[in-house]
C-alpha cells in the first residue's frame, strides 16, 4: 500500500504528551508518514512548561523548502506557528491545511511570540488556506472576538470563523462544564455535533492527537465527517486508557463505548434507548415489497422481515402495512417497516427501519416512545455515530457486496469491515447488500447473526426453495458456532 506523507508544523514539547510528539505518535498510529517542521523548541514537564526558543525564520524556510523536494504531503496539520509567516507557502498549496489555532498551554503559558492581536491577525491571515479549523472555546473566543456561555455562542461563533474564510470549523468543548464533552463541527452550510461523555481525566495532547488523527485520516482520502468521527473515537480511547498525565497511544480495535453520538442538536442528557429485539437473534432477515411476500416467506420459519415499499400511493401503503402486521403477528415474526413509520406506529407495527436521509425528518421520539424497536442503516463511521445518537435496535451495514438492487454511493465494505463491526458494537448488527446463497457461509463466520436479502430471495427463479435454502446455510453456521 503506498504510505501518504503528511507533515506536521508545529512545536517540540520536551515532555513528548503535545506538539510534534503527540502528532508523530498518532501519525504513526494511523499508517502515514509523518515529517515535522519544527517552529519552536519549547522546555516542559508534565504539568509546566518554563522556557520557548522561536526558531528562527530562515530555519523553519528550511525545513519546508527541503521537505517539499521529496516529501510533498497528503495533508499538512499546522499548531503552534510562533510569529512565522506561513502565507506565501499555502497560497500555492492544495491539499488539506488543518490549522489548530494554539493560544495558551495547558499550563496557561501563551504559545505565540508577539502580542496576541498580532498573533491572532497572523492567524486570521491564513484562513483563506485552511480547510479545517479545530480551536477549543477559549480560542474560538479570541479568534472571533465572541463571548461563549451558550452552545448557540459556539453555533455563531462557528459561523464567524467561516465567515473568515476557514472551509470547516470543529470547535471543541472539551474545556466546558456540563456532563458531556461536545464539539461542534460546520461548513456554514451544514453542521453536526459530536457528544461524549466527559471524561474529567487531566491528560495532555488531545487536542494535537485528535487534529493530527484528522490530518491522517484525510490523506487516506477519508472524508471530513468520517475522518472527526474516527479521530474522536481514537481520542477518547486514548484518554480512556490513559493513567498517566499523556494518552495512551493504542493500535487496540476501537471500541463503541468510544464512539460519539453524533447529531444536529447538542446533548444535555443521556440519549433515549430504543427496545431491543429480544434474545433470539434476527436471523435471516428478508425485505420484501409487499404483504403478498409475508404470506408466502413466513411459514418457512422466517422470524423477522421488512417491508420496503417504495414508489406506491399511500393507500395502497396502509392498506399492505396492515395485512402485513396482521400476518407478522400470526407467526410470531418481527415485522419491521421500512420509512412510513406514522404508519407503523399507527397500526402497531414491531418496528421501523430508517436510513440516513429519514433520520432528520422521522420523528425517533415518536417511534421509541411508541414502543416500537428501529433499525437504522449505516454505511461508514460518521453515520454510525450519527445512528448511535439514536441508541437504536440494531445496525444495518453495508452494502457487503456489490449490489444491483440499490445505487450504492460507496464502494462495498467487505467481509473484514463487517467483522470489525461486528466485534466493535454491542448493537444487534444485520449485515446487508449482494448477499446470497454462494456468499452467505463467507458472511456467517463473521459471527454476524442477521443476514439480510433482497434479490436473493424475490429475485430467486423459485423463492421459497431458495429462503428453504438459506435459512439451511443459516442454521448450520450457527450450529456450528455453538458446538
Ligand atoms: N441497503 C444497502 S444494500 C441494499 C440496501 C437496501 C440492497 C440490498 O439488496 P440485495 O439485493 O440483497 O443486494
Ligand atoms: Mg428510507
Amino acid at each position: 500500500m503506498n504510505t501518504p506523507i503528511v507533515w506536521t508544523i508545529a512545536g517540540a514539547d520536551s515532555s513528548g504528551c503535545s506538539g510534534i510528539a503527540a502528532d508523530l505518535k498518532t501519525f504513526q498510529r494511523f499508517n502515514v508518514h509523518g515529517c515535522a517542521v519544527v517552529t519552536a523548541v519549547t522546555a516542559q514537564h508534565f504539568h509546566e512548561l518554563s522556557h520557548i526558543d522561536y526558531l528562527t525564520p530562515l530555519t523553519i524556510q528550511e525545513q519546508i523548502h527541503i521537505l517539499q523536494k521529496e516529501a510533498s504531503p497528503k495533508a499538512i496539520k499546522i499548531g503552534m506557528l510562533g510569529s512565522f509567516d506561513l502565507s506565501s507557502f499555502l497560497e500555492n498549496y492544495k491539499n488539506p491545511v488543518i490549522l489548530d489555532p494554539l493560544l495558551q498551554a495547558s499550563s496557561g503559558k501563551p504559545l505565540f511570540a508577539s502580542d496576541e492581536t498580532s498573533h491572532i491577525n497572523n492567524l486570521r491571515k491564513l484562513f483563506p488556506f485552511i480547510y479545517l479549523l479545530t480551536p477549543n472555546i477559549p480560542e474560538a473566543q479570541a479568534l472571533t472576538n465572541h463571548a461563549i456561555t451558550s452552545y448557540q455562542d459556539i453555533e455563531i461563533a462557528a459561523k464567524k470563523l467561516i465567515n473568515l474564510g476557514v472551509k470547516n470549523v470543529l470547535i471543541k468543548g472539551g474545556h466546558w462544564d456540563s456532563a458531556f464533552s461536545q464539539d461542534y463541527w460546520t461548513n456554514g452550510r451544514e453542521h453536526c455535533w459530536f457528544a461524549n461523555p466527559r471524561d474529567t481525566k487531566d491528560v495532555r495532547g488531545t487536542g494535537c492527537t485528535l487534529s493530527s488523527a484528522i490530518t491522517a485520516l484525510l490523506a487516506q482520502d477519508h472524508d471530513l465527517l468520517e475522518a472527526i468521527t474516527l479521530a474522536k473515537t481514537y481520542v477518547n480511547q486514548a484518554i480512556r486508557e490513559s493513567t498517566k498525565p499523556w494518552l495512551h497511544h493504542t493500535h487496540a480495535a476501537l471500541q463503541q463505548k468510544d464512539l460519539p453520538y453524533a447529531a444536529l442538536k447538542p446533548f444535555s442528557i443521556e440519549p433515549f434507548v430504543c427496545k431491543d429485539c429480544g434474545p433470539t437473534p434476527l436471523g435471516l432477515y428478508p425485505i420484501v415489497p409487499d404483504s403478498e411476500w409475508l404470506a408466502r416467506l413466513l411459514p418457512l420459519g422466517i422470524t423477522t422481515i421488512q417491508l420496503r415499499i417504495k414508489n406506491k400511493d399511500l393507500m395502497f401503503i396502509e392498506k399492505e402495512i396492515q395485512k402485513s402486521i396482521t400476518l407478522a403477528n400470526q407467526y410470531h415474526a418481527r415485522l419491521f417497516i421500512n420509512d412510513y413509520w406514522e404508519l407503523a406506529i399507527r397500526h402497531k407495527a414491531y418496528g421501523v427501519h430508517l436510513g440516513q436521509e429519514d433520520l432528520t425528518t422521522a420523528s425517533i421520539s415518536a417511534i421509541q416512545h411508541a414502543g416500537l424497536r428501529l433499525g437504522i442503516s449505516t454505511h461508514n463511521y460518521y453515520e454510525l455515530a450519527r445512528a448511535h445518537a439514536v441508541r437504536p435496535s440494531y445496525i444495518a451495514f453495508g452494502a457487503i457486496f456489490a449490489t444491483q438492487t440499490k445505487i450504492l454511493a460507496t464502494a462495498p465494505q467487505g467481509i473484514e469491515k463487517l467483522a470489525q463491526w461486528q466485534k466493535m458494537l454491542n448493537y444487534p448488527v444485520v449485515a446487508i447488500g449482494g448477499i446470497n446463497q454462494e456468499n452467505i457461509a463467507e458472511v456467517l463466520k463473521t459471527h454476524v447473526k442477521s443476514i439480510a436479502l433482497i434479490s436473493a430471495i424475490t429475485a430467486a427463479a423459485d423463492p421459497i426453495a431458495m429462503t428453504t435454502r438459506l435459512l439451511d446455510k443459516y442454521f448450520d453456521a450457527h450450529q456450528l458456532e455453538n458446538i
